[in-house]
């Protein structure tokens, strides 16, 4: 494509000559046959997905069972973040650190012209414009997204806020814009027949932090290929808050109403596969008259000290790509009517009346459906090829404004204030069901030092505590050990910081039983953390941190005895001796960048046990 022509169809949208020139450099590298520029309308999303009905990739559900809602496939080989394929280009490799995979920027973008090199032949290039948090919000970051899968493009119109809107920010030219290039990596030859989902076996992930750019190459899914989300609002804007002194956090946040209208903010960080979606959801169980739990996010929190010190988050997503397996209407009944709508399905099963199913969803599977690779599936041939029928990592992608416990400050351009921050692991012993830190810096070292046993679904051995620091652990864009040190120094900006917390949902007795019944009964120990923020409730002062009374615990609609209690609260002495040394090991890895609050808070807690 002539520089000209592609000048000429950019006016129609921009007149940002930086943005015009790069995608000109771009469609030079790449050469797709055709360039859009995306508004982001409701007329460009139906075209776009009658475009992806046609080529295969997507299926258009039943319009009276699914209204407005999408089915698509993944290849069998792109179906996760791929970790091993995610590098941290920094200048130094030290500043990347041990827990990150790097390479020489300079290699690394040799490689990547290369790949690139032609890559969209036969294709189209979208250009993706988006903003990361409310257009126009002093949180927010832009960035433009060049990509050749229209499927990204109708993901991330639900992900985030795209199109014209976010041109007039670039316009403006007030904000720097994040650079991000993706490629399916399956250029078209003349006349060859595309596939329904095109990807390629090689994939790269790669973010460059100093001059804030990310590279995909290779996949479609999730977190590869939805660049606003893990790349930009996690591994990238974790290197720009640490330079601006806020915190891009991989954290729900949601509000706890009581009956008297007060509200209390809160942001959580859990590793995978403990449930943070159900629990910015939650609905507060019997007993709770008058209680409301809002949602403002389920999966990442910008967050910031505002004029008066004190923090503030925002949301900077717009939906949820929530794992579908595990979500049902007793798990998450929120979850269920968000995703009843306007939803896109991917790697679940489809039933025969042109409908979603996933293990879960509900007590009984369909008669038959076909599995998330479009094979016939039925209970039996479940049983015996031990195969389920959606991918484990099976998604939806919702707009969050659909979910019925959307808060009304979700789009607020200051964000919401934080009074507390949870962090929370999969953790069969040890753990009580929930302690407080006695400071921040303890509250850190909490935080620094978390962990989750490994199930399944991570792959690896099944039963060990993997440590996974404020869940940032694949999604920190540089060294662990300077990131524990940025959470220490946020203490001087605040004139209040918030209660930290730890909770456990998953501690089990000596015959593997779970002792806490979970889901909705959790609204007990958020109710606690809320009573403890406004100063309203006591505690018992432990080794480890401060624990709640019995006597503290709202338990009106739950039969739940002092004894069993004692029992998921207890703090046992020669099981945290194991876990202090299990800190050391992280620790080691980390230990040139490592703060000295870290070794004098693990020396302080040695002495206290
Ligand atoms: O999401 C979960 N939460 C948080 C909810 C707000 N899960 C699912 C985790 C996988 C994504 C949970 N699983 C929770 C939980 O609190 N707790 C458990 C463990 C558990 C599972 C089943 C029972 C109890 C606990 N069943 C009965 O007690 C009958
Ligand atoms: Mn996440």
């Amino acid at each position: 494509m002539s520089h000209h022509a592609i000048a000429t169809a950019a006016a129609a949208h921009t007149n940002n000559k930086h943005l015009i020139r790069w995608v000109e450099k771009m469609a030079d590298l790449c050469q797709p046959e055709h360039i859009h520029w995306v508004d982001g309308s409701q007329h460009e999303y139906d075209l776009l997905c009658g475009k992806l009905v046609k080529a295969g990739t997507f299926l258009k559900l039943n319009e009276a069972l699914w209204p407005g809602c999408f089915y698509a496939r993944s290849a069998p080989n792109d179906v996760a973040r791929v970790e091993d394929r995610t590098f941290i280009c920094s200048l130094s490799k030290d500043n990347a650190g041990p827990t990150n995979n790097w390479e020489n920027p300079f290699v690394m973008r040799k490689k990547l012209k290369a790949l690139f090199r032609g890559s969209m032949r036969g294709r189209t290039m979208y250009v993706l414009p988006y903003s990361m948090g409310p257009v126009g919000s002093p949180m927010s970051q832009i960035g433009v997204q060049l990509t050749d899968s229209p499927y990204v493009v109708v993901n991330m119109r639900i992900m985030a806020r795209i199109g014209t809107p976010v041109y007039g920010e670039i316009d403006k030219g007030e904000k720097r814009v994040v650079p991000c290039m993706h490629t399916v990596g399956a250029p078209l030859s003349p006349g060859q027949k595309d596939v329904a989902w095109p990807c390629n076996d090689e994939k790269y992930i790669v973010h460059f932090p100093e001059t804030r750019e990310i590279w995909s190459y290779g996949s479609g899914y999730g977190g590869n290929a939805l660049l606003g989300k893990k790349c930009f609002a996690l591994r990238i804007a974790s290197n720009i808050a640490r330079d601006e002194g806020w915190m891009a956090e991989h954290m729900l946040i949601l509000g706890v109403e009581s009956p008297d209208g007060e509200k209390t903010y809160v942001a959580a960080a859990f590793p995978s596969a403990c449930g943070k979606t159900n629990f910015s959801m939650l609905i507060p169980p019997e007993g709770f008259d008058g209680w409301k739990v809002w949602t403002v996010g389920d999966d990442i929190a910008w967050i910031k000290p505002d004029a008066n010190g004190k923090l503030r988050a925002i949301n900077p997503e717009a939906g949820f790509f929530g794992v579908a397996p595990g979500t049902s209407a007793n798990t998450n009944p929120n979850a269920m009517e968000t995703l009843a709508r306007n939803t896109i399905f991917t790697n679940v099963a489809l039933t025969p009346d042109g409908g979603v199913w996933w293990e879960g969803m509900t007590d009984e599977p369909p008669a038959e459906c076909l599995d998330w690779r479009g094979e016939r599936w039925t209970p039996l041939i479940g049983r015996v090829s031990g195969r389920p029928a959606a991918h484990p990592n099976g998604r939806f992608t919702a707009p969050a404004s659909q979910c019925p416990s959307i808060d009304s400050a979700w789009e607020d351009p200051s964000g919401v204030p934080i009074s507390a921050i949870i962090f929370g692991g999969r953790r069969p012993t040890t753990m009580p069901l929930v302690y407080q830190a006695f400071n921040w810096s303890s509250g850190v070292y909490i935080g620094a030092t978390m962990g989750s046993e490994t199930t399944a679904a991570a792959g690896g051995a099944i039963g060990k505590v993997r440590r996974d620091p404020m869940a940032m652990l694949p999604f920190c864009g540089y060294h662990m050990g300077d990131y524990f040190r940025h959470w220490l120094r946020m203490q001087r900006n605040l004139t209040t910081t918030p209660r930290v917390f730890h909770v456990n949902w998953f501690r089990k007795d000596k015959e593997g039983n779970f002792l806490w019944p979970g889901y909705a009964q959790n609204m007990r120990v958020l109710k606690w953390i809320v009573d403890r923020v406004r100063g309203r409730a006591l505690s018992k002062e432990t080794p480890i941190g401060w624990t709640p009374l019995y006597e503290d615990i709202e338990w009106k609609g739950l039969d739940f005895s002092h004894a069993a209690f004692d029992e998921l609260q207890n703090v046992d002495r020669a099981q945290w001796k194991q876990e202090v040394m299990g800190h050391e090991e992280l620790f080691l890895a980390l230990h040139d960048h490592l703060p000295a609050e870290m070794i004098y808070e693990r020396e302080l807690l040695i002495c206290r046990l």
